[in-house]
C-alpha cells in the first residue's frame, strides 16, 4: 500500500457539497481522510492465471472465463478489485448506470447527470452553447458541466476507477449522491450494491444488431485495426461480447427490475430515442427527484433533452476530440462515443442471412423470459 495519504480539497469535500458533482472535478490532496483501503494492493495475477482462457483474436485480446462470462483478461484485476473493495454508501445510497457496451451508456450518463444535478447546475436554455473554447477558467466553470466535460468524466466507470489509486481516492471523496457506472452483469455486482435498499441502478439496453454495428465501428476507429464484422457478429454466439452472454446480461437486470422495482429501472435505447422527455421523467422519478409542474412549465425537461441530444453531444464531443477518455486501461478520443445515434443502422451493414441467424439465436435465448426489446 502506498504511504501517500489522501484527503479532499474543501470545495468538493464529501459531506460539504451535495452531489452529484462531475467525477473529474473531484480533487484529492495530501492528508489522511480518504486513503484507499489497506487491501489496496492485492495481486490478482495468480487467480486470473488459473481461469480458463481464450486466445486473442483480431477483435479481442486474451479473454478469461469468470463468473460464467468471458471478460478481457486485462480488465479482470480491476473488475475483481471493484467487486472486493467497492462499498456503496449505506444510508445515502449510490446511483449506478449499467449497460452492455454500445447501448446508450454515454447518453444515459448525460441524462442522469443533468437530471440529478439540476438543482446545482440548471440546464441551459437552447441552443446549448457548444463553444467550449476560451481560456477563462472562471467562466468555463460556470458552464454546465456537460458543456465542458464528456459524460464519462461526470459519471465514471467503476471498473476504470479501480485501475487508478488516485481515482479510488476520488471515489471515496465524491459527495453523495454519487453517480457511477458499470458494464458488469447484475450477477457480478458486489452485494453492497445489490443488497442495498438505498442503491438505484438504471440499466439501458439496445437492439443487439445496432449494438454490434456500433461496436464494430468503435473498434475500427483505430486505423491500425481492420476487424471484420463477422468477428463482432459472432461474439454474441460465442458469449465473448462482454462478460456474461448478452441475453443473460439483459435478463439479469430485467428480472432484478421486476423483483426490486424501486431499485432497478430498465430503459431501452429505442424508446429513449422515440420519447426522450418521457424517459427523463422516468429517471427523475426513479431517483426520487420528480419534476415539479413549475419545472415542466419552465421547460427544464426539454432543456435536459436538448442538452443531452445526440446533435449537441456530438458537437461537444468533436470540440473535445483532442482529449481522451480512459475506459479501464485503454484511451479513447472524446468524439469516439458519438457516431450516428440512429435506430436500425444495422440494415446498412449486414446481410439478411446474418440478421436472421442472430435473430433466431436471440429468440431462442430469450424464450421463457417476458423481456421484449422496444
Ligand atoms: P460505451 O459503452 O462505449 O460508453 P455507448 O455510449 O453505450 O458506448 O454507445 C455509443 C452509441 O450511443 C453510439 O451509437 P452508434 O454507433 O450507433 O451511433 C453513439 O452514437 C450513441 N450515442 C451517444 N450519445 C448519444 C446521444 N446523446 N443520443 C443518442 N445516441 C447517442
Amino acid at each position: 500500500m502506498s504511504s501517500e495519504k489522501m484527503t479532499l480539497v474543501s470545495a468538493t469535500a464529501a459531506g460539504c457539497q451535495r452531489g452529484p458533482v462531475p467525477f473529474k472535478d473531484v480533487a484529492v490532496v495530501a492528508g489522511d481522510a480518504h486513503r484507499p483501503s489497506a487491501e489496496g494492493d492485492e495481486d490478482f495475477d495468480e487467480a486470473i492465471a488459473a481461469l480458463p482462457s481464450k486466445p486473442p483474436t483480431p477483435l479481442m485480446r486474451r479473454m478469461r472465463l469468470y463468473h460464467g462470462g468471458w471478460f478481457p483478461e486485462k480488465w479482470l484485476p480491476y473488475i475483481m478489485a471493484f467487486q472486493r473493495r467497492f462499498e456503496a454508501r449505506r444510508e445515502e445510497g449510490d446511483v449506478i448506470v449499467a449497460s452492455l457496451p454500445k447501448c446508450g451508456t454515454t447518453w444515459l450518463k448525460a441524462l442522469a447527470f443533468a437530471t440529478a444535478a439540476r438543482g446545482t447546475y440548471p440546464p441551459p436554455p437552447p441552443p446549448p452553447a457548444v463553444d467550449v473554447g476560451g481560456d477563462d477558467g472562471g467562466d468555463r466553470r460556470r458552464l454546465h458541466p456537460l458543456l465542458r466535460l464528456n459524460p464519462h468524466d461526470c459519471v465514471p466507470f467503476l471498473e476504470s476507477i479501480y485501475s487508478s489509486k488516485e481515482d479510488e481516492a476520488k471515489l471515496a471523496a465524491t459527495p453523495s449522491p454519487r453517480l457511477l457506472s458499470t458494464h458488469l452483469p447484475y450477477s457480478v455486482l458486489p452485494a453492497s450494491i445489490t443488497g442495498n435498499p438505498n442503491c438505484k441502478i438504471i440499466y439501458v439496453c439496445r437492439q443487439p444488431k445496432d449494438m454490434l454495428i456500433s461496436f464494430w465501428h468503435f473498434v475500427n476507429r483505430d486505423k491500425s485495426r481492420d476487424v471484420p464484422l463477422s468477428y463482432v457478429w459472432e461474439s454474441v454466439r460465442e458469449c465473448t461480447y462482454f462478460g456474461s452472454p448478452v441475453w443473460d446480461h439483459i435478463i439479469g437486470y430485467w428480472n432484478a427490475s421486476k423483483a426490486r422495482p424501486c431499485n432497478v429501472l430498465v430503459l431501452r435505447y429505442e424508446d429513449m430515442k422515440r420519447d426522450p422527455a418521457r424517459n427523463v421523467e422516468r429517471i427523475a422519478e426513479f431517483i426520487g427527484q420528480p419534476f415539479s409542474e413549475a419545472e415542466r412549465e419552465a421547460g427544464v425537461v426539454s432543456r435536459i433533452v436538448e442538452l443531452c441530444s445526440f446533435e449537441t453531444m456530438k458537437a461537444l464531443g468533436t470540440r473535445m476530440a483532442g482529449s481522451s477518455q480512459r475506459v479501464v486501461s485503454s484511451e479513447f478520443p472524446n468524439d469516439s462515443f458519438f457516431r450516428k445515434g440512429a435506430i436500425g443502422d444495422w440494415v446498412n451493414h449486414v446481410t439478411p442471412d446474418m440478421a436472421e441467424s442472430l435473430d433466431k439465436l436471440l429468440s431462442e435465448r430469450f424464450d421463457g423470459s417476458d423481456f421484449t426489446f422496444a
